[in-house]
Parts: C-alpha cells; structure tokens; sequence
C-alpha cells in the first residue's frame, strides 16, 4: 500500500486495537501511518464527533473496532444498550467513511452472533439464518447490521467495506473486570486473587461449554492481511480451527497452569452457562493462507498472564 495511506483503527485502545498497534510497532516498517482512536477523541455514538475525527485524521483506510463489548454477563443485564449504543456507532463510522471517501473499511463482527439453532460448523453464510443466543440479542442485530450496512454502501455506491468474524479474543490489555469482562480475563483476575489471598479458584458455570479462542496477537496480524489483502464484501470468519476448540473447564485449567495455581476448584453453577457451543469453520481463512501458525494455546495464556502479573497496577479489572 502507498506510502499516502492513513489507517485509523477506532477502538484503537481496547484488547484487539492494542494488539493491533503491538504487532504495527513490533513488525517491519510499515507502508501506512497509523492512528489509534480512544473514546477520548470522539464519541462514535455522535455522529458530530464522528465527523470531526474524520476531518481531522482524513483516513484512506478503517479498521473499526469501537463498540460496547463485553462477556456474557454484562449481555445478559444490558441487551437494549448494546444495540443502541452499537448501532449508532455502526452507522456513524460507515457514514462518514464513505462521506471522506475511505478507500476501504474492515468492521468487526463476532463468532457470538450467528444462529443459535444450527448446524455445525457454522461458515460465513450463515449470519442471518435465523435468531442469535438470547443472551445477547443486542449485541448481536447490531453486529448483523454492519453486514447489511456493508452490501447497501456497496449496491449503491460500489464501497469497499468489508468486516471479520472473530472468535473469542484474549490477550494482554483485556477487560479483566470480573462481571463484565469475558471468560479468559475473568478465569486470569480470579486466580491472581486466589493465589494472593490462599483462596478457593471459582469457575462459573458447568464447566462444560466449548469454544474457539484466539490469540489478539494472532487476531492482529490477520486483521492487517484483511486490511492489505482481502477483496470480498463478504466478511471472512478468523479463528482457530474446530479441532482446536476447548471447554471452559480445559481453560480454566490452563490459566491455572499459567499460574502454577495449587488451591481448592470450585464451579458455581448458579452462574449461566451461555451458549454451549459456537463452533465455526475457519475454512474460508485457509483457503487464503494456508500456512498461517496461530499461537499454540497455553502460550498465549502464559504470556497472557505473564502480562497481567506484571501489568495488575494499571490492567482493566
Ligand atoms: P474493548 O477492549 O472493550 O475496546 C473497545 C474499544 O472501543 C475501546 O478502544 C473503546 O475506547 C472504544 N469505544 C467504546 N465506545 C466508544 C464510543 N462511544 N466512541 C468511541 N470509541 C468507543 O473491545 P475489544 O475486545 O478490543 O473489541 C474490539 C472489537 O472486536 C469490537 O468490535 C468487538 O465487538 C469485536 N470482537 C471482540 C471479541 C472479544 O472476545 N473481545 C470477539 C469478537 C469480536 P475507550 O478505551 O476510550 O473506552
Ligand atoms: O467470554 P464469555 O463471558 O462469553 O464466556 P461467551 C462465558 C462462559 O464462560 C460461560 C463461563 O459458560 C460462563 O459460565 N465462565 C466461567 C465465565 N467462569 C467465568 C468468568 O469468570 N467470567 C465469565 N465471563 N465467564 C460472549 C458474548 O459469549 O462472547 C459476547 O456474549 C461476545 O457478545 C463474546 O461476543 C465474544 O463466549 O459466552
């Protein structure tokens, strides 16, 4: 890419956009300058601000991650909030890329929101076949729409913007906040508080869910290939594999392992289990790169821990 082009990555201070600036500051010169957004530059829910930031940075390329994101439980109790607040964005970031003639926009979607009667693996095509999880509906149609939002600008205006479909994520600079962060952070802040305070390690639920993680690192450097490389309209699902598919007990496990964790286990099955599963094929991804390593699991948790022990002061919890 020309060396005029100017990447603004929206939620660029959150789990997947500080991986994303780790891997641009930590690889080869890059040919684009980067900027990274923070709700502190604009609120994308306002579509003056939006426009601001637009006409302030004049990108030629988006990588938008801005959002109200959260796990499970922080869905459960705020479903009308995610849409709303989603949806604004969406549609603001989309609006004024193609008000400032963005060359090309990569969203994000997530593995969360396909049906949740269907059959596995789920591919690509699958996205509006039916209703997601009830646990986060709201989360979820505002995600669809930015596939929707994606054909329209494309039909009417021939827009290159385009969206992945990421599993679940977990690296450093994660919300590690126990009620409203997502499993892997959750599972890490727990057990940095059992093992300083000699207490039990709980896990919520069964145990007995499955689902697909990735490395943010790994997600970071896939995002830049969709960003450089990938042509199509129709998002493209990034993920491990399904055999690489896990339980929340077997995580919970590795986290444990990470933290050389000799204490009482607990489960508290008064919590949801969520979903049960939610495996995707990641087909589609291989196709295009056939010899992409993703990081071996229990690495990625270990260095994961590695950088909340060493980060527990300023992390997000
Ligand atoms: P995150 O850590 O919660 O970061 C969210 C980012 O969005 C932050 O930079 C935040 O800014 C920004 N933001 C929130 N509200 C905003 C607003 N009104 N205006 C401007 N910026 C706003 O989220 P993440 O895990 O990195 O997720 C990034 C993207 O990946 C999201 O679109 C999410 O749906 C998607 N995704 C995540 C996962 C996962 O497991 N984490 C899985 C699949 C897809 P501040 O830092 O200033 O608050
Ligand atoms: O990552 P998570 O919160 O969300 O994982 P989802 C929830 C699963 O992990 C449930 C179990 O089975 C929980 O019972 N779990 C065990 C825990 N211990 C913990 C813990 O300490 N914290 C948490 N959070 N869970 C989300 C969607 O679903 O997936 C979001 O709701 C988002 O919209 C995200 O897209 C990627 O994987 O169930």
């Amino acid at each position: 890419m020309g060396d005029n082009t100017v990447v603004m990555v929206t939620g660029g201070t959150g789990l997947v956009g500080s991986a994303i600036k780790y891997v641009v500051e930590n690889g080869e010169d890059p040919g684009e300058t980067w900027v990274f957004l923070s709700s502190k530059d604009a609120d994308l829910s306002d579509v003056h601000q939006t426009r601001a930031i637009f006409e302030k940075v004049r990108p030629t390329h988006v990588i938008h991650l801005a959002a109200i994101v959260g796990g499970l439980f922080k869905n459960l109790k705020y479903n009308l909030d995610f849409f709303r607040k989603n949806i604004s964005i969406n549609d603001n970031v989309l609006a004024m890329s193609h008000e400032f003639r963005v060359k090309k926009v990569v969203s994000c979607l997530s593995t969360c929101i396909f049906p949740d009667k269907t059959t596995y693996p789920i591919d690509e095509t699958m996205i509006h076949n039916g209703p997601p999880h009830n646990s986060n509906f709201g989360y979820s149609y505002a995600k669809r729409m930015i596939d929707v939002l994606n054909k329209g600008y494309n039909q009417s205006y021939g827009s290159m913007f385009t969206a992945v479909i990421p599993t679940n994520v977990f690296g450093p600079d994660d919300n590690f906040n126990l009620e409203d962060g997502h499993v892997i952070p959750g599972l890490m802040n727990k057990a940095y508080c059992a093992k300083r305070d000699g207490t039990d390690f709980t896990i919520w639920g069964s145990g007995a869910p499955l689902r697909q993680f990735i490395y943010s690192h790994d997600l970071a450097r896939l995002m830049i290939w969709v960003m450089r490389e990938y042509k199509e309209i129709d998002p493209i699902i990034l993920s491990v594999g399904e055999e690489d598919e896990v339980s929340i007990k077997d995580a919970a496990m590795s986290v444990l392992k990470a933290f050389d964790f000799k204490g009482n286990v607990v489960f508290d099955t008064t919590k949801s289990d969520g979903q049960f599963k939610k495996t995707a094929s990641n087909k589609k991804l291989r196709q295009y790169l056939p010899e992409f390593q993703f990081t071996p699991f229990h690495q990625a948790i270990q260095e994961t821990v590695d950088w909340f022990n060493a980060n527990y002061a300023t992390a997000r919890k």
